[in-house]
């Protein structure tokens, strides 16, 4: 794990949220007892800052990358998602290849707010503006661990002040194959995702107890729900 990345961004996140930014979502995770450790598979390799062609067609740039179907069962081992605002407008393409022991996972993201956003994947594939994507439900979470160990947790989107991101990182924690058995659905959210991480020193209102309440554990935080897509078979 990268622990100095997620540090970052986590810190930066949870003073977003004591400053009052945290406007929470409505989740409705597992409230299951947390899986052991520090399983923080993600491994992020942000990529450069500026985009080459932000508006461009997200598939162009990346359908002549290689895939290798190995692991992937039935299918091409690729999936997208194209993601849409609450308006309906588009924000880009998410793309997952299946790689030899991991996913790639390829964000090419335009008209969205500067600065850091939540990225998950959420457990149904259902993306419906009128109910502000809340239908989509919560985290990816089979195993019903909490929040920055759910499966659908993904390092967060960097905006650009052009409104672009770019973000391509592996992970083991599904398959391709997976996605598209689960039916799920990638998310953006308002706000950064504090990761669960909420030290001691913070005493919640509604638990009254140090550290990350149960809302955090469930959701990280990171708010209203901007964008989405459902994750489909690419062809
Ligand atoms: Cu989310």
């Amino acid at each position: 794990m990268n622990k100095k990345v997620v540090k970052g961004i986590v810190t930066a996140a949870a003073a977003a949220l004591i400053a009052g930014c945290g406007d929470v979502e409505e989740e409705n995770t597992g409230e299951g007892g947390r899986e052991g450790g520090n399983n923080n598979n993600l491994e992020v390799d942000d990529e450069e800052a500026s985009e080459e062609d932000g508006d461009a067609e997200a598939s162009e740039n990346i359908e002549n990358e290689e895939s290798n179907e190995s692991g992937a069962g039935e299918g091409n081992g690729q999936a997208s998602a194209e993601m849409e605002n609450t308006e309906g407008e588009s924000v880009g393409t998410v793309s997952f290849y299946e790689e030899e022991d991991v996913v790639r996972v390829e964000a090419d993201i335009e008209n969205v707010d500067t600065g850091y956003h939540g990225f998950h994947l959420h457990d149904e594939a259902v993306c419906e503006p009128e109910e502000d994507f809340t239908t989509a439900e919560g985290h990816y979470n089979p195993d019903d661990s909490d929040h920055a160990e759910h499966p659908g947790d993904m390092p967060p989107l960097l905006v650009n002040e052009d409104g672009t991101a770019s973000l391509s990182f592996t992970t083991d924690r599904f398959t391709v194959e997976e996605l598209l058995e689960e039916e799920v659905a990638v998310m953006i959210h308002e706000d950064p995702d504090n990761f669960g991480h909420i030290p001691d020193r913070y005493v919640s209102e509604e638990s009254g107890e140090p550290g990350p309440d149960e809302e955090t554990l469930d959701t990280g935080d990171a708010g209203d729900r901007y964008a989405c897509g459902v994750v489909e078979e690419t062809s």
